[in-house]
């Protein structure tokens, strides 16, 4: 089966075992959060975020979610604080949706599943030289979690949201400049933070996980553009169909 992983019966994640054996790790993420577990550790500083306004450089569609990538050749945007010990790089930024009437959230908060998921990829470049290198080492890759809710308007979404048409096919990819990820945040940088993995194969174990407590809203129209075609996060098919009203036009 090779790389021929999914998310639907046959090649879902109760199979990936199979072609990448650490799915049956001890520090594979998702995870559903347990506030009433989390010890409070005093000790942990806030996280910092310095995001710059020019890094963004272009949006693709890789098969299994819409990706904004990031130029990394320095530390112009980054994540610092925390449980991390020196700042690390952002590389991209993919989301985790649903299908309709599913909520696609792929970490759960006391069993509570949200709308979406947003992770901002971040390596470890003060201590690796590469993403690659960085993506197997077990302090190598910091993903910044934020929950989606449906509510009001997020105003920065649809700057994504219009670009869609763009990236409808698999592997497709079109510019994507001074995106700024601050407007994706909500106002509390509160957090939960774990060592886990990453969600899709090749799931490693280098992931230190810092999940916001605070959602961020985004309104149905937003997100019911992007939900057809997937189903629990997943895409089904190599077609991303989006069908906001404004974009009818455009399929
Ligand atoms: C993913 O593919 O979903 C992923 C990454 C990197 C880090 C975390 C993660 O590609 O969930
Ligand atoms: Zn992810």
């Amino acid at each position: 089966t090779g790389n021929q992983w999914g998310y639907g019966e046959e090649d879902g994640p109760s199979s990936w075992y199979k072609d990448y054996p650490i799915a049956e790790g001890a520090r594979q993420s998702p995870i559903n959060i347990a506030p009433e577990e989390a010890v409070y550790d005093h000790g942990l500083p806030p996280i910092s975020l310095h995001y710059d306004n020019c890094t963004s450089t272009n949006i693709s569609n890789n098969g299994h979610s819409v990706v904004v990538e990031f130029d990394d050749v320095d530390d112009r945007s980054v994540i610092q604080g925390g449980p991390l010990e020196n700042a690390y790089r952002l590389k991209q930024f993919h989301f985790h949706w649903g299908g309709k009437g599913c909520h696609g959230s792929e970490h759960t908060v006391a069993g509570k599943t949200y709308t979406s998921e947003l992770h901002l990829v971040h390596w470890n470049a003060a201590k690796y030289s590469s993403f690659a290198e960085a993506a197997v080492a077990p302090d190598g890759l910091a993903v910044l979690g934020v929950f989606l809710e449906i509510g009001d308007e997020r105003g920065g979404l649809n700057k994504i949201t219009d670009s869609l048409y763009m990236v409808k096919f698999k592997g497709t990819v079109t510019d994507f400049r001074d995106f700024n990820p601050n407007c994706l945040l909500p106002s509390s940088l509160k957090y939960w933070t774990y060592p886990g993995s990453l969600t899709t194969p090749p799931l490693y174990e280098s992931v230190t996980w810092i999940v916001l407590t605070e959602p961020i809203c985004v309104s149905e129209k937003q997100v019911g553009g992007w939900v057809y075609g997937w189903v629990y996060g997943y895409l089904l098919s190599d077609v991303l169909i989006y069908l906001l009203p404004k974009l009818i036009n455009y399929n």
